[in-house]
């Protein structure tokens, strides 16, 4: 095909090893393997069979990986625990993983179950301890700083329609359904906000915001700080905005934290985006039990598992859909 010198045509920039793609690997042998007990009424399971399948197909990414958010302390898990070091060799990475997100749901059979992945150049993931964090995200294309953590929800909900030149009550908050998000529910349905309520799985939640049809325009509410530190690395590649904050108990807690994050982060602060994700960074998940993002683990009447997966760079921006047949013939060479 011929371009006339006037017409632009896109250039493709080909920038760098793109190991999303490696990733989508990982992700999807979690997700055939949890795939298996999804509606069983077994999470322990599910999580287990996602977590040892996954730990498997790492041996298969040339990196040399240090995981930072994981499975728990060494001590408390004997796979993909924080500190293991996963890949078969190449550039040092950090890692993020969730190989079961949404552990309930996949036992009770309920859609948003995802495997999850994420990497960064070494150093670059908060490493978050097993705490909640306050969450607040919008997708792209909205003045930075349009939502802000510290502000009410009022406030934030004016700025986003304004933003968004629509009313409050064209807008759909999401949060997870707990006791603890009774407030913040009661504000946003007070100010005209639909609400949509999700038993588990804030990290699908938080993307949702940065997809044009999946109807919800803000996140807010507490969920888990490795899960927040998942969503902001997904965050960065769909040029959506983020904030955290880590919800602390005990004074133990802070200085435990002081002593992992960066000496430059306050435990306290409010984190950014790229406070809790620096630099470049992929992310891959796969789809367990179908939702807004990706349809779940389906298996075919010729014996074939087909998996569908979403891989994003930062760097680059690009997002990419993989739907894959995966062969389980016993016989085959
Ligand atoms: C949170 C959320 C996760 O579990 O960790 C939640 O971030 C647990 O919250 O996405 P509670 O302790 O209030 O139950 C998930 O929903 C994963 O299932």
């Amino acid at each position: 095909m011929i371009h006339k010198a006037d017409t632009p045509s896109p250039s493709y920039r080909v920038t760098g090893r793109n190991l999303g793609l490696e990733l989508a690997r990982v992700t999807e042998a979690a997700a055939i393997a949890s795939a298996h007990w999804t509606g069983r009424g077994d999470k322990n399971a599910a999580d287990g069979a996602a977590v040892a399948a996954m730990r498997t197909a790492f041996d298969t990414v040339a990196i040399s990986g240090t995981v930072r958010i994981g499975e728990g302390e060494m001590d408390e898990a004997p796979m993909l625990y924080i500190g293991e070091q996963v890949g078969c060799g190449g550039p040092a990475m950090d890692i993020a993983v969730d190989p079961l997100e949404g552990t309930n749901l996949c036992a009770r059979s309920l859609p948003n179950a995802i495997t999850v992945v994420a990497l960064a150049e070494k150093g670059c993931f908060l490493h978050a301890p097993d705490i909640y964090m306050q969450k607040i995200a919008v997708g792209p294309g909205l003045p930075e700083g349009v939502v802000d953590i510290n502000a009410s929800i009022n406030t934030n909900l004016t700025n986003l329609a304004q933003a968004k030149k629509c009313s409050i009550s064209d807008l759909t908050l999401c949060a997870l359904e707990r006791e603890r998000h009774n407030d913040l529910v009661a504000y946003a349905r007070e100010a005209g906000a639909r609400v949509r309520l999700l038993s588990d799985g804030d990290v699908a939640a938080v993307i949702a915001t940065c997809l044009p049809n999946s109807g919800v325009d803000i996140y807010a509410g507490s969920g888990g700080a490795p899960e927040g530190v998942l969503a902001a690395a997904a965050i960065r590649c769909l040029n959506g905005q983020m904030q955290g904050r880590l919800i602390f108990e005990t004074e133990d807690q802070i200085t435990r934290t002081r002593g992992m994050i960066r000496p430059d982060l306050d435990p306290t602060q409010t984190l950014s985006l790229t406070d809790m994700a620096a630099g470049p960074v992929f992310f891959c998940a796969t789809g367990v039990t179908s939702g807004d993002l990706l349809k779940g683990v389906e298996h075919l009447n010729n014996g074939y598992i087909r998996t569908h997966s979403v891989m994003m760079r930062s760097e680059s921006g690009t997002i990419r859909y993989m739907d894959a047949y995966h062969h389980f013939d016993p016989h085959r060479a």
